[in-house]
């Protein structure tokens, strides 16, 4: 394992092998098989395995040659393209981890980014729709590589050399760091081994019946552990599938792939699928028979019986970057995808769910869902002080998800005791948040909140103290924050202007009292 990353203790590492779940498969033989089939399909273009493969090694050669060493992070930022594939096969066979950047990150957090793994490299498109990838100026990497005009860069297209072997990395190592959406502080980085992710993608294509006559629709971000492997795009191509990339989820660009390229199955956060949903008669557009894994945020049970109503066979997920996966399997009841987030992915997970003073709830019961796995993280990368409250002392992730089981085992999440907003399915941490507004000089403190919302289940909302004689706004206060480089998918919805932020007993804001003054205000 690399510096600052926790290993699974080893008799359990030797239980998960023996058991077979880690078989030290590499994630870098992804595009070894299946020669002339078509892997890809990026707008007009269209790459058979072979030819991804070719260019894959082809950059593994090139990036080493660069001066990238295995062990090195490379941070990439790419949006759903043929480029985010073969920089993340050439990256495992090389050993230098991909740091996945999404693509709605901006100079704030791509800079956190790369401080807080030391990246050597930055690889990214020219330019993000308006965002310019190219004027980014970082302090660590020694190396910015464009997919596209690389302006004073290093430009994609040249970083190739002749295909040769290069030693193979430890199954056990890590393969690439996923961001958490659920951290206090600053996002923390997760780091996955090529054993654990092989077992992931075998078990969800298994599960959801992937395998090389499936076509999966990448309409969710890619560099995102829903639509990258759950099976998703890496476990599409290990099944010998193909890969549809799409730009954005949007109905325009989306239906029309559908047909044309025979989708399976696609992946979509609540908003989304009511969205599609109620557009695609509008359109024209016969969903019937289309497999659709939803999750990554409450979903309302009539928003899932509707899709169903509409022809979509539902497969409810609750997933995290971290490794926790559940899910309902097509052939269960569509009742149960609409009330239910179903069984474990991995049946031989270890998991409780607690009370507040660590004891196990009665069957039924709701608490904080705790789990210990083959695919489960032990510790966040480079955080020792920060993964002493996350993990128990015997290595449970603590998820900071209220769930319970139904009596066939069947999870129901409640709610949630971590400080996080989930936004329609995009996780805003409020510290982080904070810590921006803070800035600003007309605003003296901040509390981020999430209200409720009936279309993205929540939206973030300020509340500041101002310093005295100044009103900011919240038009403002997104330009603001927007010229500080923070990514518009965190902007403040909402703004309250208050006198005082109440705090607990232990010094701390308020936030539940909030919340609930903030949350009756807004209703009334
Ligand atoms: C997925 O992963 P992350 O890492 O962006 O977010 C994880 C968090 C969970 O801890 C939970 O708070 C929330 O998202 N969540 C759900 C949920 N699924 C995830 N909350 C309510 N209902 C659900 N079904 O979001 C993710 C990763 C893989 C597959 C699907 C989602």
């Amino acid at each position: 394992m690399l510096d600052g990353c926790v290993p699974w203790p080893p008799e359990l590492a030797e239980r998960y092998r023996e058991q077979g779940l880690w078989t030290g498969e590499r994630l870098g033989d992804l595009l070894r098989r299946h020669g002339d089939r078509v892997a890809l399909v990026d707008g007009p273009h269209r790459w058979t395995y072979a030819e991804l493969d070719a260019r894959a090694d082809r950059l593994a050669a090139g990036l080493a040659d660069l001066g990238i060493r295995p062990g090195d992070r490379v941070l990439v930022q790419l949006p759903n393209s043929a480029a985010l594939v073969y920089v993340s096969v050439a990256l495992f066979r090389l050993g230098a981890p991909p740091v996945y950047a999404l693509p709605a990150h901006r100079s704030a957090e791509i800079t956190h980014l790369a401080e807080a793994t030391g990246a050597v490299a930055y690889i990214a498109p020219d330019r993000i729709g308006p965002f310019d990838c190219r004027a980014l100026s970082l302090a660590g990497p020694h190396w910015t590589v464009i997919d596209g005009d690389p302006g004073p860069h290093l430009s994609l297209a040249d970083i190739t050399a002749a295909p040769r072997p290069l030693p193979p990395p430890d199954p056990g190592g890590v393969a690439f760091f996923l961001l958490s959406g659920g951290t206090t502080g600053l996002p923390k980085l997760i780091p996955r081994t090529h054993d654990d992710y092989a077992l992931q993608l075998r078990s969800a294509a298994a599960s959801m019946g992937v395998d090389e006559h499936s076509v999966y629709l990448a309409a969710l971000p890619a560099a995102h552990n829903a639509a990258l492997g759950c099976p998703g795009v890496l476990g599409t191509l290990r099944a010998g599938g193909k890969v549809v990339l799409a730009r954005t989820p949007s109905p325009d660009e989306v239906f029309p792939l559908l047909t044309e390229e025979g989708v399976t199955i696609t992946t979509l956060m609540p908003p989304l699928l009511s969205a599609w949903t109620e557009v695609a008669p509008l359109l024209g557009v016969d969903l019937t028979g289309l497999v659709v894994e939803v999750g990554g945020a409450v979903l309302q049970p009539e928003a899932a019986r509707r899709a169903q109503d509409a022809g979509i066979r539902l497969s409810h997920w609750f997933g995290m970057a971290e490794g926790v996966h559940w899910h309902t399997r097509l052939d269960d009841p569509p009742e149960l995808a609409a009330t239910t987030q179903g069984r474990p992915l991995i049946p031989t997970d270890d998991y409780r769910i607690i009370d507040e003073n660590g004891d196990e709830v009665p069957p039924g019961s709701p608490g904080e869902f705790l789990v210990s796995g083959p695919c489960t993280l032990r510790g966040y990368y480079d955080s020792p002080t920060y993964n002493e409250s996350a993990f128990t002392p015997d290595g449970y992730l603590r998820t900071g998800d209220l769930v319970r089981l139904d009596p066939h085992g069947n999870l129901v999440v409640t709610g949630r005791v971590k400080d996080v907003i989930n936004r329609g399915g995009e996780k805003i941490g409020p510290a982080e948040l904070e810590g921006h507004i803070e800035t600003h000089p007309d605003i003296r403190t901040a509390a981020v909140i999430g209200l409720p919302d009936s279309s993205l289940g929540e939206k973030i909302c300020a509340a500041i103290v101002p310093e005295p004689g100044s009103t900011p706004t919240l038009a403002a206060l997104r330009t603001y924050l927007t010229a500080r480089g923070v990514a518009t998918y965190k902007l403040p919805d909402h703004l309250r202007i208050v006198d005082t932020l109440a705090l607990t007993a232990t010094g701390k804001i308020d936030k539940r009292t909030l919340r609930a003054t903030l949350t009756t205000e807004s209703t009334r």
